[in-house]
């Protein structure tokens, strides 16, 4: 905001004033009011806007409490079940979440012994996978020197809907493409409480610039939508051979108790390589929240990127723990994959996976923090107090999809 021009009146004391100078002065003061004016309206709507965005966060978030809450109730009362139902059930098992992997060795000596490659962690989107070699933006160019990104105009967004009724505002819907989680699309649709429907939706349809890079093959989509888990990602289509189809993989298999498809978080799908210029999405909104006197569903995104990513396709390594107590003999190990449903195998196929997708060793650690490798034999009457499960990754040898596991599973029994 620039400062104020105008001077004082120019009337001197006991002197003749110019009517000049007055008028200009009037002048000066009339544009800067206007000026004021044009500034508090900005800083409104902008507050306006902030509000709204954390009304719709708020709303999400509360009703996710709620859900978790009720989700405890429910364990709890499971425990006391079980703790008043005896004998104990013969097999117990334990869940290792890519928030507990590692990638490097308690001990340094070993970790520096062993040169291969580390699998490419990211807890954001609750996955281990191969090394990223690179990952190449398919809606925006980013100038690697100076950071900036421009998105290209041949970039296109339509948004439809299902409804027809409501008042719907939108805005700029190309925030959500721009390689940044601090700037949003938001589409917000009002009703009066007497005829607000049960859901809404939005369903955007993606043209890819077409000569943004030398090919149109694209591996991954990123979803962070908006409100976070407070809107469902219901689903991603792209259209291929003149078909829309559902990604493959599209339902992840992330083994959590809590639904992911219906309290969206961020997500990031990896599924086959394959040449697409058009996506589309459906968010659906089934909360609608009180906004000055209407019911409005929120609908929107931080970020939707697209993207061709390339991986080593040497594979890589990452190291699962398991906490255990008194003796135990170890049954089997059950791996996780987030995109299980875009890999070559068929879902009747999983013991096809070991010695294809993946390969692993279960390892006790002694007290120096070294990993030994446990034989067959000393599966049963284990002590070890904890244990790593030790996993190479491989891409699917038919698709060359990554694999993204999300847990790993260690089957015991007493
Ligand atoms: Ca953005």
């Amino acid at each position: 905001m620039r400062m104020p021009t105008s001077k004082p009146g120019g009337a001197r004391f006991r002197g003749p004033t110019s009517s000049h100078e007055y008028n200009q002065n009037e002048d000066d003061k009339y544009l800067e009011l206007v000026e004021l004016y044009q500034q508090s309206n900005k800083n409104l709507q902008d507050l306006q806007e902030a509000h709204r965005i954390v009304v719709a966060e708020n709303a999400a978030l509360q009703a996710y409490i709620q859900m978790l809450t009720d989700r405890i109730g429910t364990l709890e009362q499971k425990i006391t079940d079980m703790q008043g139902a005896l004998p104990y059930p013969p097999t117990f098992f334990q869940t290792s979440f890519v928030q507990q992997m590692a990638t490097h060795y308690p001990n340094i000596s070993q970790d520096n012994s062993d040169s291969t490659l580390r699998a490419d962690m990211d807890t954001e989107y609750r996955y281990a996978t191969l090394p990223m070699i690179a990952q190449i933006p398919k809606t925006y160019v980013k100038n690697d020197l100076t950071g900036e990104i421009i998105v290209p105009d041949e970039l296109q967004v339509s948004l439809g809907r299902s409804n027809s009724g409501g008042t719907v505002v939108d805005t700029n819907v190309y925030e959500a493409f721009n390689g940044s989680d601090d700037t949003f699309w938001e589409r917000v649709v009002t009703y009066d409480f007497s005829s607000c429907p049960d859901q809404e939706d939005v369903i955007m349809e993606i043209t890819l610039p077409s000569h943004l890079v030398n090919n149109l093959n694209i591996n991954t989509i990123v979803i962070n939508p908006h409100p976070e888990r407070g809107v469902q990602v219901a689903n991603v289509e792209y259209l291929y051979e003149d078909a829309w189809q559902q990604i493959p993989g599209f339902q992840q298999n992330d083994l959590a108790t809590i639904s992911t498809a219906l309290y969206s978080p961020r997500k990031k799908w990896y599924f086959p390589q394959v040449p697409v210029q058009k996506i589309r999405i459906t968010l659906v909104q089934k909360t609608p929240i009180d906004l000055g006197g209407k019911k409005a569903f929120i609908l929107g995104a931080q970020e939707i990127g697209v993207y061709l990513t390339l991986f080593e396709q040497g594979g890589g390594m990452v190291l699962t723990p398991f906490e255990m107590t008194g003796l135990y003999n170890i049954e089997s190990v059950e791996h996780v994959f987030l995109n299980r449903g875009a890999f070559s195998f068929d879902q009747k196929l999983d013991n096809q996976l070991e010695g294809n997708i993946f390969d692993y060793e279960i390892l006790k650690e002694e007290i120096d923090g070294t990993l030994t490798p446990l034989s067959g034999r000393e599966w049963s009457g284990q002590f070890a107090q904890r244990l790593w499960v030790r996993t190479m990754l491989y891409p699917d040898p038919y698709n060359g999809v990554n694999p993204c596991l999300t847990a790993v599973r260690l089957n015991y029994s007493r």
